[in-house]
């Protein structure tokens, strides 16, 4: 594409059935914030949207597990998740939500013209019902084997492990999300794009045009799903949360959330265009405007086949330029996963770390996702931090301002003449631009987080070599042309940091006390070239001598081992509760037995008793031969608990013991009594002890 007039910049609208987390920041938010704010910094439009997804299963199943209705989860976690995103500084042009009456009318309007050019085949065929739900089953109301890899956790419109699109159909084993039921075959209508109709128009637009400057990870599972030939995709569902499909003979349907997601992009730049006064057909119709979808590698298919196809069909829109998406993020080596509660969240994340979320930032585009999955580690994290962040960018500023108020009261000196390496480092500095814009139009974020950091480098080699500590003893005017040099760098680095560290720019800039350009919104003069980014390239002076700079302040502070290793025990201490809950949950509760009389419980003789000794029964593994202090007297008791305890660490436990069971013998030794026990969640026998958390209500007491 020729220079766009204008950008039209998406990030994925999140799921509203809980917080951001680390994965979500990695892939898709932090790089499509440096985006926005390169382009903003070198003046160009900008629209950067986003929203909150409050259709779809995911949303009903969490309220149907809290007991609330689906409305009160979106406005919870839409509520979180915007303030969060506001917090961290994603500098979204406008965050709206597919609640909202706009988005509803263009939904709704979208299909309806779909519909009326007669885009759709209308089919009734069977599909997965759940009686006892009294629901059908789709989507992630329904998991099951994928027909594709074997992964038995494949949901009905998806298969995570390998990526395919799926029909719930075609899942081996279904079974429901709900009760666990497998399901039955029901008829149904629905309303289906024809995608093999538009196999041809993709074969174009993408395998033909787009080879080159695609992902390779985007391209190559385009052209995959291409090749294994696409499939009529169902637009509708029968359910009672989303939009109603608006035409005659669709009552209780509604429109499948990923028809209506991603015209959430539409609506919500109408919703920021009718705000600030401008046109929002100029971003979604124009052909000078350059759209693009940041988004995670499980939103492949839908941002680059199925919302594509919608777009052709409906005619009059332009399609995505570019859809670099990223690669998953892990944490501490295992995948992300809010439901095992594996994930750093970012709430938790600002509230932790106040004021640091350049750090979060940083960490995350230095080892983003871009071409395969990478790992966050808290060790990482505070390394980018301690000797990346401070020891090489915090340092460099913090020399510079300390020693332009130490010798000039925080005035730029005037410089004599430059000598080589002066002319080489200044030569240096305005090529910068150029190198970070290349990474940051070519999607390589990480790249470029690195060449700022080069340059905070070149700054403190600098320093190194020249030592104006020592000079100014010896060579004043010599220290001044030093010093006016290095704070040209803290200048440059002043802006060319700021997509990627806007806190950090922000406070550098009040630091050296220059105009602060603000990338989190459009300036006036779009298409000028004038701009502090492309000034580091043009002018020979960044901040001029006479100028008066600001108080020192440190930029970066040091983050102790003792702040990672909370955060490291904080993360196994959720995920241990959390597979605690999920094995107490998953624990089948026996039903209750036949009533019995007071007098029945009556003939119970149980006392409390002290194991005295045990050792193992000879040839047996699960036997353990106890003597018990029942109080009455000290007994033999033969136990088969030999496969949760050895015979040392129960020495000395208090019990409770059956005392009036008939005695039998066990392997030729009688035992005169029982020791009730009960199972922890993990399977392993516990005394019954009811103060021990570990035991679940319902265990039977055997
Ligand atoms: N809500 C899916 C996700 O969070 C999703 C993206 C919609 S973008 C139009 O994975
Ligand atoms: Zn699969």
């Amino acid at each position: 594409m020729n220079t766009p007039e204008r950008y039209t910049i998406t990030a994925a609208l999140p799921y509203t059935n809980g917080p951001i987390h680390i994965g979500h920041l990695a892939g898709v938010y932090v790089p499509a914030d440096i985006y926005a704010r390169y382009l903003r910094l070198t003046n160009n439009d900008v629209a950067f949207i986003c929203g909150s997804d409050e259709h779809g299963v995911p949303i009903t199943i969490k309220a149907k597990k809290e007991g609330v209705t689906p409305q009160d989860i979106v406005d919870k976690y839409h509520a979180i998740i915007k303030k969060s995103f506001e917090d961290f500084g994603i500098s979204f042009d406008n965050y709206s939500r597919t609640s909202e009456d706009i988005h509803h009318e263009t939904a709704s309007e979208f299909f309806k013209t779909l519909y009326d050019k007669g885009k759709f085949i209308e089919e009734t065929n069977e599909q997965l019902y759940d009686a006892d739900a009294n629901q059908f089953l789709a989507d992630r109301f329904v998991t099951g084997t994928c027909p594709k890899c074997g992964n038995p956790e494949a949901y009905g419109d998806q298969c995570e492990k390998c990526g395919s699109s799926l029909n719930a159909t075609d899942l081996i084993n279904p079974k429901s999300a709900i009760t666990g039921n497998t399901p039955s075959l029901k008829q149904t209508k629905h309303w289906f794009l024809p995608l093999e109709q538009y196999e041809d128009f993709l074969k174009d637009w993408i395998l033909k045009t787009h080879k080159k400057d695609w992902k390779s990870n985007v391209y190559g599972q385009v052209k995959s799903w291409i090749d294994d030939g696409l499939r009529p995709r169902a637009v509708t569902r029968d359910l009672d949360w989303g939009i109603p499909v608006p035409v005659d003979g669709a009552e209780g349907k509604v429109l499948y959330v990923w028809f209506d997601a991603p015209i959430g992009y539409i609506s919500s730049t109408k919703e920021w265009a009718a705000r600030v006064g401008k046109d929002w057909e100029l971003y979604w119709k124009d052909k000078n405007t350059k759209l693009v979808h940041f988004i995670g590698k499980d939103n492949i298919v839908f941002h680059c086949i199925i919302f594509p196809s919608m777009l052709k069909a409906e005619g009059s829109f332009i399609l995505p330029d570019n859809v670099p998406a990223n690669e998953f993020l892990n944490l501490e080596g295992q995948k992300l996963s809010t439901s095992k509660n594996w994930a750093v969240w970012l709430p938790e994340y600002l509230e932790d770390f106040p004021n640091q979320q350049d750090v979060l930032r940083y960490a995350l585009t230095a080892n983003a996702p871009e071409t395969k999955d990478n790992d966050f580690t808290w060790k990482d994290f505070q390394a980018r931090n301690n000797s990346e962040l401070v020891a090489i960018f915090g340092n460099f500023i913090n020399r510079v301002v300390v020693l332009t108020h130490k010798f000039y009261d925080g005035s730029v000196p005037v410089p004599s003449e430059y000598s080589e390496l002066d002319q080489e480092t200044l030569a240096a500095v305005k090529a910068y631009p150029a190198v970070i814009s290349s990474s940051i139009e070519r999607y390589r974020f990480r790249e470029g987080s690195q060449e700022f950091m080069n340059l905070a480098r070149l700054g403190n080699k600098y320093l190194a070599d020249e030592e104006p500590w020592k000079l100014i003893k010896t060579d004043e005017d010599r220290t001044k042309t030093i010093m006016f040099v290095a704070l040209q760098i803290a200048a440059a680095l002043a802006v060319l940091c700021e997509p990627f560290l806007p806190f950090t720019a922000a406070k550098l800039k009040g630091i050296l006390a220059i105009d602060s350009s603000d990338s989190s919104q459009t300036s006036g003069k779009s298409g000028s070239t004038e701009s502090q980014w492309n000034d580091i390239a043009t002018k020979d002076i960044l901040i001029a001598s006479g100028h008066q700079i600001g108080k020192a302040e440190l930029l970066f502070s040091k983050i102790e081992d003792d702040a990672i290793e909370q955060q490291i025990d904080k993360l196994l201490a959720s995920k241990k509760a959390n597979d605690a809950e999920k094995m107490i949950e998953s624990t089948t509760v026996e039903p209750q037995k036949e009533t019995i009389t007071f007098d029945d419980f009556a003939k119970l003789d149980m006392r409390v008793g002290t194991i005295i000794a045990a050792e193992k029964m000879p040839k047996a593994n699960k036997l353990l031969v106890l003597k018990v202090d029942t109080g009455i007297d000290v007994r033999t008791i033969v136990s088969g608990i030999a496969e949760s305890f050895t015979p040392e660490e129960i020495i000395g436990k208090r019990v409770t013991v059956l005392v009036n069971l008939a005695p039998r013998a066990l392997r030729g030794v009688e035992s005169q009594g029982m020791i009730l026990m009960t199972e922890d969640p993990q399977g392993k026998l516990v005394f019954v002890n009811p103060d021990d958390k570990d035991v679940a209500n319902g265990l039977k007491i055997s």
